[in-house]
């Protein structure tokens, strides 16, 4: 996908890739938070755009619709699959009039340089993105409006687990959710397999942790649960064919299968999963753009946990 430089879109594809091959992510740029001074929590005052394909805006999605947030914040959902000017709303969205997302950031800082990633976290007041890290946003969205009315009082990053929660994401951010990009975007045959490798060794480890115990951190749901579940609900819709995890399905685990199930059927959550969303983002962004019609997955089926 191309990128802006000094606030002009350039569609040519950019290297990702450094010298051995190995797919390297670059580091988000806007990282203020709701809460701090400039952006005080307010209700209808902050936008969401997203891709409900992408793994990382994803998170945000499942955020609003599990923290009870959708009347307090808006929401703007690139069609799935990008094209020549990045992601693309289609038709110019309703909030900025924005056709793509490269418009959304140049509307932010006109004359902004990098990728022109989702999810952005969008202020209405001040006209200006707040933070486009998806870890971010969650954080911000788990506490930063529980004083409205409606909102979740759950608290998916509790003081108490924090340590276990910090480890657990940082494991499987390297190993599983950027892993399979890793697998996935590999330019070589060694960095492709060194990845496929790790991703595995880390599923099937989590796959006996899971045997032992409901959550990753115990008997309550943690932000680091639903992190992992934004990558596990793709796995074999996308991962496993496009990005060539194949191994093993994600349903030929005994515990990671089910435990994906019992998230996916958490009260709000089934209805943020789009399976064409998630076909057209790994299968439509590129050429041949044919979506597949398989694998059937049956996030329904009781999990039994
Ligand atoms: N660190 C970011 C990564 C977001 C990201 O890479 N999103 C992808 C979509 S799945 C994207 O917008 N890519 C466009 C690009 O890299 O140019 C986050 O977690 O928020």
């Amino acid at each position: 996908m191309g990128q802006l430089v000094d606030g002009v879109w350039h569609s040519k594809d950019l290297p990702r890739n450094d010298a051995n091959g190995e797919f390297v992510r670059k580091a988000s740029t806007f990282r203020a938070f709701v809460g701090d001074d400039a952006f005080p929590a307010e209700a209808g005052r902050y936008h969401l755009f997203v891709n409900a394909g992408c793994p990382w805006a994803y998170r945000t999605v499942l955020y609003r619709a599990i923290k009870g947030l959708t009347q307090l914040i808006s929401i703007s959902y690139t069609q799935p699959a990008a094209g020549p000017q990045g992601w693309t709303f289609g038709e110019p969205e309703t909030l900025l009039g924005a056709l793509h997302m490269h418009d959304v950031y140049t509307a932010a800082d006109p004359r902004f340089t990098g990728r022109c990633t989702v999810p952005v976290l969008w202020d209405k007041h001040s006209h200006t993105i707040v933070n486009n890290e998806s870890a971010d946003i969650i954080r911000m969205l788990n506490s930063a409006f529980d004083a409205f009315p409606g909102v979740s009082q759950v608290d998916y990053y509790p003081a108490a687990l924090r340590d276990q929660i910090d480890h657990f994401n940082e494991h499987i951010y390297t190993t599983v959710n950027n892993g399979v990009y890793r697998v996935g975007f590999a330019q070589s045959q060694e960095a492709y397999e060194d990845a496929f490798d790790t991703l595995f060794e880390t599923l099937d480890g989590l796959d006996t942790h899971l045997g032992e115990q409901r959550y990753l951190c115990g008997e309550q749901i943690t932000e680091a649960d639903w992190r992992l579940f934004a990558t596990l609900a793709r796995f074999d819709l996308a991962y496993h064919g496009q990005f060539k995890c194949n191994r093993q399905m994600l349903k030929d685990y005994a515990n990671l299968w089910p435990y994906c199930r019992d998230l996916y059927q958490q009260p709000g959550v089934a209805d943020t999963v789009d399976v064409q969303a998630i076909r057209g983002i790994y299968y439509g962004s590129r050429p041949p753009r044919v979506l597949p019609k398989g694998p059937e997955v049956d996030f329904a089926e009781p999990h039994g946990r």
